[in-house]
């Protein structure tokens, strides 16, 4: 922190990270959206209060389960400096951690970069699977497949042993634990709602000695959403957020690198319902009780 309040310390993609003391951070969600491993050119509008607000949601509904790094939504209960009408509602206050150095990954399909592994190897993160499963297959149950952090690149499948090897086997142990517990009671809570959380990806840290959840949760931005009325096994189940997104830049012949190409109004508006949609699907609240100002439509 300095005397113009928070100190940006780490901008990703879609979210940037704020230094507020040496045990407090700021993390707060852009409008920006980003998929195959690009960000578009077109924010889509509200979206950072929308994952925001949903990160509030499985906090919630996870205490007990899961501790979290969590100190606030509240933006008025920040601390001075903090820029209070810009981050409104797309703003969290946490606890910083020490952060494992790996991707705590639940699956509970195969599908994404494990049915890619599956297909060529019949093994998913290393460990062989019966043959004949097709994509989409649900698996009997869960499974924590880490990855590691790539700095560069893609994050690569590692199996349990190797996540063990990096972070030390009690905290590997004690990580599996948290995220399959937290994966299970949210995709039950999930289901009951016609959602299928495909699968999800944590970030863990070790805060005042004890692991905790730490940045988003469960967001369509770290985990896959397929309305079921849309699943099929041996099918690529739409994505009940970003599939017109997918479907415009099928329809544009975009060979997948950078730059990608620019979406039309309709589909930003289009994507921008889809995440207010699943959000309200599976809370069962209002997004217009959420606090900030809407933005408005392009
Ligand atoms: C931490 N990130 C992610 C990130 C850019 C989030 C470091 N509680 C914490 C957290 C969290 N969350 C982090 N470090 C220490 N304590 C989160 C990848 C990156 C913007 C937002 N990186």
């Amino acid at each position: 922190m300095n005397d113009s309040g928070p100190e940006l310390v780490h901008s990703g993609k879609v979210r940037d990270l704020y230094e507020v003391d040496d045990r407090h951070l700021v993390m707060v969600a852009s409008d920006r959206i980003s998929a195959y491993d690009v960000v578009f050119g077109q924010e889509i509008p509200d979206k950072g209060r929308i994952l925001t607000a949903m990160t509030v949601f499985w906090d919630e509904l996870l205490s007990g389960i899961a501790p979290t790094h969590l100190v606030s939504s509240d933006i008025d209960r920040f601390p001075p400096g903090a820029r209070r009408e810009q981050w409104r509602g797309r703003a969290l206050l946490v606890r910083r951690a020490r952060m494992l150095p790996i991707e705590c990954i639940v699956r509970g399909y195969l599908t994404g970069s494990a049915w890619a592994e599956y297909s060529s190897s019949g093994t998913v993160h290393g460990t062989p699977l019966p043959e004949g499963l097709v994509e989409s297959e649900r698996f009997p149950r869960p499974v924590f497949t880490p990855s590691t952090k790539a700095e560069e690149g893609h994050d690569v499948n590692i199996g349990f042993d190797e996540a063990a090897e990096l972070v030390g086997p009690d905290l590997a142990q004690e990580a599996r634990r948290i995220s399959l517990a937290a994966y299970e009671t949210a995709a039950r809570h999930a289901a009951g709602r016609g959602v299928i959380i495909a699968d999800t990806k944590f970030e863990l840290g070790v805060v005042d000695g004890r692991l905790v959840l730490a940045d988003e949760l469960l967001t369509p931005d770290s985990s896959r959403f397929w309305p079921v009325e849309g699943w099929a096994r041996g099918t690529t189940p739409p994505s009940l957020d970003k599939q017109p997104l997918r479907d415009e830049v099928s329809r544009s012949g975009w060979d997948r690198s950078p730059p990608a190409p620019a979406l039309s109004p309709a589909t930003v508006e289009a994507t921008r319902e889809r995440y207010v949609t699943a959000y309200e699907r599976i809370t069962g609240r209002m997004f217009s009780d959420w606090p900030g100002e809407e933005k408005e439509q392009a």
